[in-house]
C-alpha cells in the first residue's frame, strides 16, 4: 500500500514514522509513506497557501490552488483514493480503519487554519474523516493516528495477525485483561484461571471479561457487538447496573419465503442493505437488534417456525421505502396514509404473500415511548 500525504508541515511526521509499526511496514516493503507539501505548488514569489475568506470572518481559509496541482501530480501517477482529515468526516473507527486499508493508494490531505476552500471538498475529495469530537489545529496529528491505525490493517504490517484480530474493537468488544509473570506481585495475584492450562476456560473468562469491560465502560458499543443473546442479557444487566429485569428478547422474526436467493434480492432492494447468508436456506436481516430471517421452511433444516402475522417496520422515510417497494416488485395493499392510530404508513406484500408494513419512525408509538 503506498499512503501520500498532503501537508504543510511535513517535519512534523518525522518522529512518529521514524519508529514502530509504521517504520517497521516501511522497512519490510509492506507501505510506502510519502510526504507532499502543498506550498511546493505554489506559483507566486511568497509561497502563499492561504487565504481570508469570501463573507468576512476570522482566520485563514487553505487556497485551493496549490492543493488541486498537488493531489493531481499524486493522480496522474497512480490513482488513490483521496481523504480529508477535518473534524467535520466521519469518525475514525476499526472498521473505517480496515475499509481504508484495502486501499491500494491513498492521499491524506491535513486541513489546518480555519478550513480548506469547500471547491476543494466538492471536486477532489472521495472521503472526509475525523478522529475525534475535538478540535486539533492542524489535521497532522490526525495523520499521525490514521495512518497507524489503517497500516495495522495492511497485511504483513503486524507481527501476527492474530493480535489484530483479539484486540480492543476488532469483534466490537474492548480487550480483555492482560497478566504476564509473575504470577503474584505486591500481594496481587494473576486471576488462578490463567494459570491452569485449560484452554477453553481461559477462553470463556477472556470473553466475559470482554463483555463485562464493554458493559461498564463503553455502553454505546454493546449495540453493534456481536453476542449471543444470553450475552446481550448479561451485558445490558451491567450496563445498567446490575438492575434485573427479566422481560423477553424479541430478537427474530421469521418469514416464509419459497426461494431464498430470490428473497434475498426482494429484500435487500426492500430494506436498502444486503442482509447475510447465515445458511443455505435462510437469509438475514439485521433490522436494528431484531432480525429478518428469510426462511425456506421446506429447505431449512435449523427447525424455524414461521412468525405469525403482520411484520412492521419504522422507517425514517416513508416515501422512500413506497418506491423501494415498489420497485422491488411487492403488492401493494394499501398506500401511504394516517391511520387512525396516527401513524402513517403503508402496507404490501412480499413474493410470498406475506404481509408487511412500513410506518413513518416519527410516528411511530409503543407503550408511550417513541421507537427508537
Ligand atoms: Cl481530522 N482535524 C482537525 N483539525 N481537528 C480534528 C480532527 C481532524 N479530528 C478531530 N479533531
Amino acid at each position: 500500500m503506498r499512503i501520500d500525504i498532503v501537508t504543510l508541515f511535513p517535519e512534523m511526521f518525522a518522529g512518529p514514522f521514524g519508529a514502530g509499526i509504521v517504520a517497521r511496514a516501511r522497512a519490510a516493503g509492506v507501505v510506502e509513506v510519502a510526504l507532499h507539501n502543498p506550498r511546493d505548488y505554489t506559483h507566486d514569489r511568497h509561497h502563499v497557501v492561504d487565504d481570508t475568506p469570501f463573507g468576512g470572518g476570522p482566520g485563514m481559509v487553505l487556497k485551493p490552488e496549490p492543493l488541486f496541482e498537488c493531489v493531481e501530480a499524486l493522480q496522474a501517477q497512480a490513482r488513490g483514493h483521496v481523504v480529508l482529515l477535518t473534524p467535520q468526516g466521519r469518525l475514525l473507527s476499526d472498521a473505517v480503519a480496515r475499509e481504508l486499508a484495502e486501499q491500494a493508494r491513498l492521499i491524506v490531505i491535513c486541513g489546518h487554519y480555519e478550513g480548506v476552500d469547500e471547491r476543494v471538498r466538492e471536486a477532489l475529495v472521495d472521503d472526509e474523516v475525523s478522529i475525534g469530537d475535538f478540535v486539533l489545529s492542524g489535521g497532522e496529528p490526525a495523520a499521525i493516528v490514521l495512518v497507524d491505525a489503517v497500516v495495522r490493517h495492511v497485511p504483513g504490517a503486524l507481527g501476527s495477525q492474530q493480535s489484530l484480530a483479539e484486540e480492543s474493537h476488532a469483534g466490537g468488544l474492548l480487550e480483555y485483561p492482560q497478566y504476564t509473570r509473575p504470577a503474584e506481585y505486591r500481594g496481587m495475584r494473576v486471576p488462578e484461571v490463567l494459570l491452569s492450562g485449560d484452554h477453553a476456560k481461559v477462553a470463556a473468562w477472556r470473553r466475559e471479561q470482554s463483555i463485562l469491560r464493554t458493559a461498564r465502560r463503553r455502553p454505546d458499543l454493546l449495540e453493534r457487538a456481536r453476542l449471543t443473546v444470553a450475552e446481550r442479557r448479561m451485558a445490558e444487566r451491567v450496563a445498567r447496573g446490575q438492575r434485573v429485569d427479566v422481560r423477553p428478547r424479541l430478537f427474530r422474526v421469521v418469514v416464509p419465503v419459497g426461494e431464498v436467493d430470490r428473497a434475498a434480492a426482494f429484500y435487500a432492494q426492500l430494506l436498502g442493505f444486503a442482509g447475510e447468508r447465515v445458511a443455505p436456506a435462510r437469509h438475514d436481516f439485521d433490522c436494528g437488534g431484531t432480525i429478518l430471517a428469510c426462511v425456506d421452511p421446506r429447505a431449512d433444516d435449523g427447525g424455524l417456525r414461521p412468525s405469525a402475522g403482520c411484520v412492521y417496520f419504522a422507517v425514517e422515510d416513508v416515501a422512500a421505502a413506497y418506491d423501494r417497494a415498489r420497485a422491488a416488485g411487492a403488492r401493494i395493499t394499501d398506500r401511504v396514509r394516517r391511520r387512525a392510530s396516527g401513524e402513517r404508513s403503508f402496507y404490501c406484500r412480499d413474493p410470498w404473500d406475506n404481509p408487511l408494513c412500513f410506518a413513518d419512525e416519527a410516528t411511530v408509538f409503543s407503550g408511550g415511548r417513541s421507537v427508537p
